[in-house]
């Protein structure tokens, strides 16, 4: 099939899974053309059925507001038509759902009736696409979609008592590549971080207020006045400035480390002991997923997907939003008992497993038959 993948390419969940499905999809030899403004990061290499095409938006003077979304439908309808794709699967529903149901309706002058395959990733619904702003626009750009999906079972209860939606939607959960995992954790090189003595708790996120990172500092800094402790803060966004006075002010500064945006989150993930994710909201919590399959435990709020995710006793502890106490007890008792923090590390192991890249990608080709047909 050839199928085009529009997608943002910056470190967040979707572009991450829009990316990953891409570069699958194209290894099971289908031919992918992402669609995006920038070079997904992670997209590394573009060879053989694997392409990139840029969207750009030419400045005028009189926009105050650049009009993406018509540059991002034009260049689909074009691209459509030279690379004949078979097929549109957009991630995260503003604009990019949008844009495609334009693109189709001009691409049916041309003779072509192309489906949009429209995959709901979470802030689209729960935080961005809910405002009174969008709404109108998100609900009926969902209806029109040929398939929906949406990345956990609560994402799709969302979906549908925000919006009227009369669309079937689909569950396709987040994956990951468990063979690519395999390979790092062979060498985690966790001697250049901490000292053999100490415990090392992981934080990734995009650093905004939904991610609640205090909650990361002040449970981190619990831990650290009972066992010595290191903290890895990966990622970057509105609220670091904060997470770090903070920590300068608990004076555990010289004991956290904040990376910024990096592409070594699977390295750290490897020599990591424990992840925390206390979200306010979550619609399924690729991060927790990834920390799993590198056998790292998750200690994570409880709301939206994160209990498809993360089970409670198992691969990790789950807790009431704000619960700074309950985390940091579950984490300081899970980091004091090395017996039970490696069974939770090989359960998380064994859990993320059933996530993989291969046993969920099928079930995207599948729908593609489906919408094909
Ligand atoms: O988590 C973010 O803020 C980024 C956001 C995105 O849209 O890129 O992530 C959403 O999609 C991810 C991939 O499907 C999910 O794992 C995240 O849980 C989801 N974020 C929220 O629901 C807040």
């Amino acid at each position: 099939m050839k199928i085009a993948i529009v997608c943002y390419p910056t470190y967040g969940g979707s572009g991450v899974v829009a990316t990953e499905l891409g570069i699958s999809l194209a290894d099971r030899g289908h031919e992918v053309h992402f669609v995006s403004y920038k070079q997904p990061v992670r997209l590394q290499s573009l060879a053989g059925n694997l392409h990139f095409h840029e969207v750009h938006v030419p400045k005028y003077p009189l926009f105050h507001f650049q009009p993406y979304e018509l540059a991002l439908s034009s260049m689909l309808v074009e691209m459509v038509k030279l690379h004949q794709i078979d097929l549109l699967h957009v991630h995260y529903a503003i604009p990019h759902a949008y844009a495609a149901y334009m693109a189709k309706q001009m691409l049916k002058e041309s003779g072509i009736d192309i489906p949009v395959i429209t995959t709901l990733h979470g802030s689209d619904i729960t935080l961005v696409g809910n405002h009174p702003f969008y709404k109108p626009a998100v609900t009926f750009s969902i209806n029109n979609s040929e398939l929906v999906t949406a990345v956990s079972k609560d994402l799709r209860k969302d979906t549908f008592s925000f919006f009227k939606v009369h669309k079937e939607i689909h569950v396709v959960p987040n994956f990951i590549n468990v063979a690519r995992y395999d390979k790092i954790r062979i060498n985690c090189e966790r001697d250049t971080v901490a000292k053999s003595n100490e415990v090392i708790v992981t934080h990734v996120s995009n650093f905004r207020p939904v991610k609640r990172v205090m909650d990361v500092v002040e449970t981190f800094a619990r831990i650290h006045a009972k066992m010595p402790a290191k903290l890895m803060m990966v990622g970057d966004g509105p609220d670091r400035m904060a997470a770090e006075s903070r920590c300068r002010e608990l004076n555990i500064w010289d004991d956290v480390v904040f990376y910024g945006k990096t592409n070594e989150v699977s390295k750290i993930l490897c020599f990591s002991d424990l992840m925390l994710l206390p979200s306010q909201t979550e619609s399924f919590g690729l991060a927790a997923l990834e920390a799993m399959v590198a056998a790292t435990p998750v200690i994570s709020s409880n709301t939206g997907g994160l209990p498809e995710v993360n089970v409670h006793g198992e691969t990790g502890y789950l807790t009431n939003v704000g619960d700074v106490e309950a985390m940091a007890s579950f984490a300081i008792s899970l980091l004091s008992d090395k017996e039970q923090l490696t069974a939770f590390k090989q359960q998380a192991y064994a859990h993320a497993c059933q996530f993989d890249v291969d046993k969920i990608v099928p079930q995207y080709e599948a729908l593609y038959q489906k919408a094909l047909q």
